[in-house]
């Protein structure tokens, strides 16, 4: 029996060297709205393919880590009720054949596995605020720190306490590097307000230092911080007005845990009527096309 399937042009594009980039689920199932959801996976995939880059979704069917999705495995994802599976998930639910959206840390964990070194998402996992009562702390971070891929990002949430994120991947040993600019993104915003102390500006760069990681014997993983260009980000006022109303729902609701992210993203589209929806939609594009050029250049180097 093996640990995970992966489809017959993800498994032939890695034994051939030829570009491939991971794509997660828990942002199709839990982070954007039906039937939103099922177009921008099939977007993504798409944006992939038009630039010679073979997709790879990965989810759990059924019990079984699948690298890379036919239209019915898409379709699954976008309109089931999964489980939002991280790493420690995955082995439960092969033991009871029960499929899951894979978040970032699952994501990176099985396309690792699978020879897979680029992967794009939206935004990070990362420390939540508050995170010194309830030690909400994603696993993204720690997952990365033993996982040997490239997650092209618009930085982390900006729901999360970035200045703590941001300490805890330097404590990790994993590098942060900002793609063509020192700025730290914030999601939904070009800025932070923080400041990288790296940046890289061509693909072929950062796939040089993936090969250098790779011959010093590390192990970790890159983050690769990619803002959504200035003109395409939310206004910044009304981001901290939907913000500060989401995190009061939170705290009304009870909400806490796995559920914290699904719950103040749903919401923040709702608040904001669906602009939240199309920033994010719009950095997540932008993130796919960034991967696709690193993973192109990857599959050159190597
Ligand atoms: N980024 C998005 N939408 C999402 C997520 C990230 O644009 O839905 C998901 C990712 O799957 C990430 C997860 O791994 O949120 C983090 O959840 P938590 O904070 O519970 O670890
Ligand atoms: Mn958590």
């Amino acid at each position: 029996m093996t640990s995970f399937l992966a489809s017959p042009e993800v498994s032939a594009a890695l034994a051939a060297g030829k570009p491939v980039v991971a794509l997660e689920s828990t942002i199709i199932s839990h982070g954007l709205p039906r039937p939103r959801n099922l177009e921008a996976a099939k977007e993504f995939e798409e944006i992939l393919r038009s630039k010679g880059v073979v997709p790879a979704t990965v989810a759990i069917l059924d019990g079984v880590p699948r690298i890379g999705l036919d239209a019915e495995g898409i379709d699954r994802i976008a309109n089931e009720d999964l489980a939002k599976a991280s790493v420690r998930d995955i082995p439960i639910l092969a033991a009871r054949k029960e499929s899951g959206a894979t978040t970032v840390a699952a994501t990176a964990h099985l396309a690792a596995l699978a020879g897979i070194r680029v992967f794009a998402t939206g935004g990070l996992g990362g420390v939540h605020r508050g995170a010194i009562d309830s030690f909400d702390e994603s696993a993204d971070l720690s997952t990365l720190a033993v996982t040997p891929i490239t997650v092209v990002s618009a930085g982390v949430k900006s729901v999360l306490d970035i200045a703590a994120t941001l300490e805890r991947l330097e404590s990790l040993s994993v590098p942060v590097i900002g793609y063509k600019t020192k700025d730290f993104p914030a999601f939904w915003l070009t800025k932070s307000g923080f400041t990288l102390d790296w940046s890289l500006d061509t693909p072929e760069q950062v796939a040089h230092a993936m090969k250098a990681q790779d011959q010093l014997g590390h192990g970790q993983g890159i983050v690769l911080a990619n803002p959504i260009p200035i003109e395409k980000q939310w206004d910044p006022s009304e981001h901290d007005r939907v913000l500060e109303i989401a995190f009061a729902a939170a705290k009304k609701a009870g909400v806490t845990g796995k559920a914290v992210t699904p719950f103040l993203l749903g919401f923040i589209v709702e608040e904001s009527k669906g602009k939240s929806l199309e920033v994010n939609l719009d950095l997540a594009r932008n993130n796919v096309s960034v991967a696709a050029d690193i993973a192109k250049a990857w599959s050159e180097l190597r």
